[in-house]
């Protein structure tokens, strides 16, 4: 019953099965019934629980092992020929020492266990952008979330053909063992083994291990990027519509970004933005000189706290229907979700999601902070008629953005794209729950892929660098915070919607229709062009968002920035002879206005 007569691919699975020892392979064609089929035994097994099915049709629950909530950094590893090759940012093993230690691992890991083979797309089948994977899993759970995030089935083999040109993806759930929990990427062998996890980023191997960390390298030979980066359209009352990516670090506003509806002046006047993807964005020269981007995925793994009708309605929308609910709170009574941030009614004589009885009104956190929805991308209200363009949709401009209490201003313009890049490559966030480890401290993370480049940083800045000299019409690059904090520590800026007000003034600038000052870091906004209308956002107290209030985030206050241009320094010294002069041009640079 196998999908395809292609050799390289049946004599891998053949390998990967003599090592796992499976009782049965079994190959997901990417039909209703299979997958149905499959849900019903997770469902028997108590793998998933169905949940209420007139409230949620298609939907389930899941919770995961304790031990096993977030992507784990620490155990991800870039298994390129030689340590220089994987850089100093990324954890390195040697690809010898790497496949002798994880095939211990899974040798006779699936022995009384089912290995599913999925056959996936990354991007739509057809698109010159489409690239396939295939993964080989033991766990249901990964293949209806992969049937959800990704193209798949029996399309994809015959996109395949007899071609050889496919990633390798190998999972085993062993015994979710943290101590032997491995995420190998070896980009120069199309392959990505993962085991002792049963989680989101480490085990999808079509999102952040291949569409991220083996396409970021496939990206650097074959001249197109790779990135963390939303896609949205902004439509304007004429019917035009203009398209920007942004890179902002995990759990730091792409998906709410990517779905976000304007505030209602705007909709009023017709403005409107259309989700095309929500975390990963592939790149190319276009013919017109410039960046059209694919969302290679096809469906949101999004993180469920915070996601409410009025923060991010599109998003629950797009949750009410063959919806995986991963680690939220489980409302048996009902057959529902709850989450953190969804309403003000957690359920009561409940469980959290670690399956433990859970009393809302302790304070304690009913769902895990980085508890998750998988939802189909087709199921957006506002998902953009072009999301399965083949061809990708021209981006206008290009924003980066983290978490930072102070010192990055709420929105700066690059001076052009080699200072942009050096922009991306100062990127610094506040960490959060979505890996593991220690939440709100500041580190440094270029272009949102500290975690996710699949090879040496500073050959992935030259490559941005020489991207940006073959194009004749590059994107303008910005960069975004909307989490700056008052003395109290309260946000500044409202965000959401009201980002729709920055986005505006960023596609004013690519069109060359609104001015700006410029500044040591870049130009700043005059607080008048931000347009504040219809705004009505109180700080704390009765201190309203205002333009005064407006240019105290504007503002760049040198101390703060010096500071920056320190750690900044730490991080480029790392790269050695690798760090691409423009950028320590640029650093120069930077320092010497600061000092002005
Ligand atoms: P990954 O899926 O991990 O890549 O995350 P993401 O970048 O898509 O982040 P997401 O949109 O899910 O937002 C994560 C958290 O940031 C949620 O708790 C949101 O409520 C919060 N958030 C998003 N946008 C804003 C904003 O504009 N302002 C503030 N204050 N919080 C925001
Ligand atoms: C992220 O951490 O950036 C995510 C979630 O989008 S995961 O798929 O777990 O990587
Ligand atoms: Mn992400």
């Amino acid at each position: 019953m196998s999908l395809t007569t292609n050799k390289a691919v049946l004599s891998w699975i053949d390998e990967m099965a003599k090592m796992t020892n499976p009782d049965r392979i079994v190959w997901i064609d990417g039909s209703e019934e299979q997958a149905e089929a499959l849900r019903a035994e997770a469902v028997a097994t108590g793998e998933m629980i169905k949940l209420n099915q007139e409230k949620l049709p298609g939907c389930y629950y899941h919770r995961t092992a304790v031990n096993d909530v977030a992507r784990v950094e620490g155990r991800t590893f870039i298994c390129a020929p030689t340590k220089e090759e994987a850089g100093p940012t990324n954890n390195w093993m040697d690809p010898k020492e790497a496949y002798a230690m994880a095939s211990e691992i899974f040798k006779n890991s699936m022995v009384g266990r089912t290995m599913y083979v999925i056959p996936f797309s990354m991007g739509a089948i057809g698109s010159p952008f489409a690239k396939v994977g295939i993964e080989l899993t033991d766990s249901i759970y990964v293949v209806l979330n992969m049937c959800i995030m990704t193209r798949v089935g029996k399309a994809v083999m015959d996109m395949l053909g007899d071609s050889e040109d496919f990633v390798h993806g190998l999972h085993a759930r062993c015994d979710i063992d943290e101590e032997k929990r491995y995420i190998l990427q070896f980009p120069q062998d199309n392959t990505i083994w993962s085991c002792n996890s049963g989680y989101g980023g480490n085990v999808l191997l079509g999102k952040k291990c291949f569409a991220l960390r083996i396409a970021s390298y496939q990206g650097w030979k074959e001249s197109w990027m790779a990135e963390h980066m939303l896609i949205l359209g902004v439509e304007f009352p004429s019917g035009e519509t203009k398209y920007v990516a942004a890179a902002f670090p995990s759990a730091c506003g792409k998906t709410n970004l990517a779905m976000l509806i304007p505030p209602k002046d705007y909709l009023d006047k017709g403005y409107k933005v259309w989700t095309v993807g929500d975390d990963i964005a592939w790149l190319r020269i276009n013919d017109e000189g410039g960046l059209s981007a694919v969302n290679p995925e096809a469906g949101f793994f999004g993180v469920a706290p915070g996601t409410n009708m009025k923060s991010n309605p599109n998003a629950l929308i797009s949750t009410q229907k063959g919806t995986i609910f991963t680690n939220v709170v489980y409302n048996s009574a009902e057959g529902t979700v709850w989450w953190e941030g969804l309403d003000k009614n957690p359920p009561k004589g409940e469980n959290n999601w670690k399956g433990e009885p859970w009393d809302p009104t302790t304070g304690e956190k009913g769902a895990h902070p980085n508890s998750r929805f998988t939802a189909p991308a087709a199921n957006c209200p506002c998902i953009s008629p072009r999301w399965e363009d083949p061809a990708g949709v021209p981006i206008s401009a290009i924003i980066f953005g983290g978490r930072r209490a102070k010192t990055a201003p709420l929105v700066y313009q690059s001076r052009d794209w080699q200072h942009g890049v050096f922009v991306g490559s100062i990127m610094a966030s506040e960490t959060t729950a979505a890996a593991s480890g220690a939440v709100g401290v500041v580190r440094r993370d270029p272009m949102a892929m500290l975690p996710f480049c699949g090879y040496n940083m500073g050959d992935y800045w030259q490559h941005w660098l020489d991207m940006g000299k073959k194009l004749t019409n590059a994107p303008k690059i910005f960069n975004v915070n909307w989490f700056r904090l008052n003395e109290n520590g309260k946000f500044m800026w409202p965000g959401f919607g009201d980002n729709f007000r920055v986005l505006e003034w960023i596609l004013k600038r690519c069109e060359g229709s609104v001015g700006a000052r410029e500044t040591a870091i870049g130009y700043i906004p005059y607080a008048k062009d931000i347009n504040l209308e219809g705004m009505d956002y109180t700080i704390e107290g009765d201190i309203k968002m205002n333009e005064e209030n407006l240019d105290k985030i504007l503002a760049v206050e040198t101390d703060y920035w010096l500071e920056d241009v320190a750690s900044i320094k730490e991080l480029y010294a790392k790269f050695g002879s690798k760090l691409p002069r423009e950028l320590a041009t640029e650093l120069e640079t930077l320092e010497t206005n600061l000092k002005k």
